[in-house]
C-alpha cells in the first residue's frame, strides 16, 4: 500500500507531481524517525499512501509552501494539510476510525499519549549520544540508560499498548530502531552490550516489535542506517542510501 516509499528525494529544482483527488500523499524523509511514525501507521491500518522523499537540507519552495515548518512527516490530501507526527497519527484515525490505532476509551487513550510521553527521552538520548564528544560521552550514556530504564520499567505487557501493539508502540519504536543500530554508528562509545543484558524486557519487545508486518514494512538495515548517519555528520546527508 506504499507508492514511492524508496522513490529519489526530489530537490528545490524537481517538479512536484500533482496528487489526484481522493488520494493520499506523505512527505517523506526516508531516515527520519518521526515520518517513520507515519509510515508505521499508514501500514498498520493498511491505508493506501503515495510518497514524496523530501530534502531537508536544501527544501523545496512547494514544500515549505505546505509546510511552514518545513518538518517531516506531513500529509495532504483533498486539499488538506497536517503535519506533526502526532497529529498526523491522531488524524489518521479520525479519519478512518475503523482502523482506530488508538483506544476509543478516552482513559486508555489519555494512557496511550501518556507513555509517549514517558518514553520520549529515549530521542533526546539517542540524538545526545549520536553526537556525543569525549567530554559529554559519559553525561551521554548515562542519559540512554536513564531512558532505558524508564522504558523497560514502563513495559508491563507484550507491548506498550498491551497484549497487542498500540499507539504508544507505533511512536516509540522509530527511536527504538535507531538505539539498537547506535552502536554501529558510534563503535567508539562501545554501547554494544547495552541493550541486552540489561534490558531483558525490551531486548524481547524489540524482537516482538520486527515481527510486526507495520514494522517489517517500515524499518531500515542497519547498515542503511550507519551509512545515512556517516553522510549527516558531514552536512550532506544522502537521503537516496539503498535505493537500487
Ligand atoms: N515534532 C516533529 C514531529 O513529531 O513530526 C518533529 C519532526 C522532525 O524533527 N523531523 C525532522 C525534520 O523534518 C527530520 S527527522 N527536520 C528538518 C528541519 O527541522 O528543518
Amino acid at each position: 500500500n506504499f507508492h514511492g516509499l524508496n522513490s529519489i528525494t526530489l530537490n528545490p529544482d524537481d517538479e512536484l507531481p500533482p496528487l489526484a483527488s481522493g488520494k493520499i500523499r506523505l512527505y517523506n524523509m526516508r531516515f527520519c524517525p518521526y515520518a517513520e511514525r507515519a509510515v508505521l501507521y499508514f501500514a498498520k491500518k493498511n491505508v493506501s499512501v503515495e510518497v514524496i522523499n523530501v530534502n531537508l537540507v536544501d527544501k523545496p519552495k512547494w514544500y515549505l509552501e505546505r509546510n511552514p515548518l518545513g518538518k517531516v512527516p506531513t500529509i495532504e490530501h483533498d486539499g488538506k494539510i497536517i503535519y506533526e507526527s502526532a497529529v498526523v497519527a491522531e488524524y489518521l484515525d479520525d479519519i478512518f476510525p475503523d482502523s482506530s490505532v488508538l483506544p476509543k476509551d478516552p482513559y486508555l487513550r489519555a494512557h496511550q499519549k501518556i507513555l509517549v510521553e514517558r518514553l520520549s527521552a529515549i530521542s533526546g538520548a539517542f540524538y545526545g549520544l549520536l553526537r556525543a564528544t569525549a567530554d559529554n560521552q559519559e553525561a551521554g550514556i548515562a542519559n540512554l540508560k536513564k531512558a532505558l530504564d524508564t522504558a523497560e520499567s514502563l513495559l508491563t505487557d507484550n507491548f506498550y499498548g498491551g497484549k497487542s501493539s498500540g499507539y504508544a508502540d507505533m511512536l516509540v519504536w522509530p527511536h527504538l530502531e535507531r538505539v539498537e543500530v547506535l552502536p554501529l554508528i558510534r563503535p567508539d562509545l562501545h554501547l554494544d552490550k547495552l541493550l541486552g543484558t540489561d534490558y531483558p524486557k525490551l531486548t524481547a519487545y524489540i524482537a516482538r516489535m520486527k515481527e510486526l508486518p507495520e514494522v517489517k514494512a517500515a524499518i531500515r538495515p542497519a547498515e542503511h542506517h550507519v551509512q545515512f548517519f556517516d553522510s549527516y555528520k558531514t552536512g550532506k546527508p544522502d537521503y537516496n542510501i539503498g535505493i537500487t
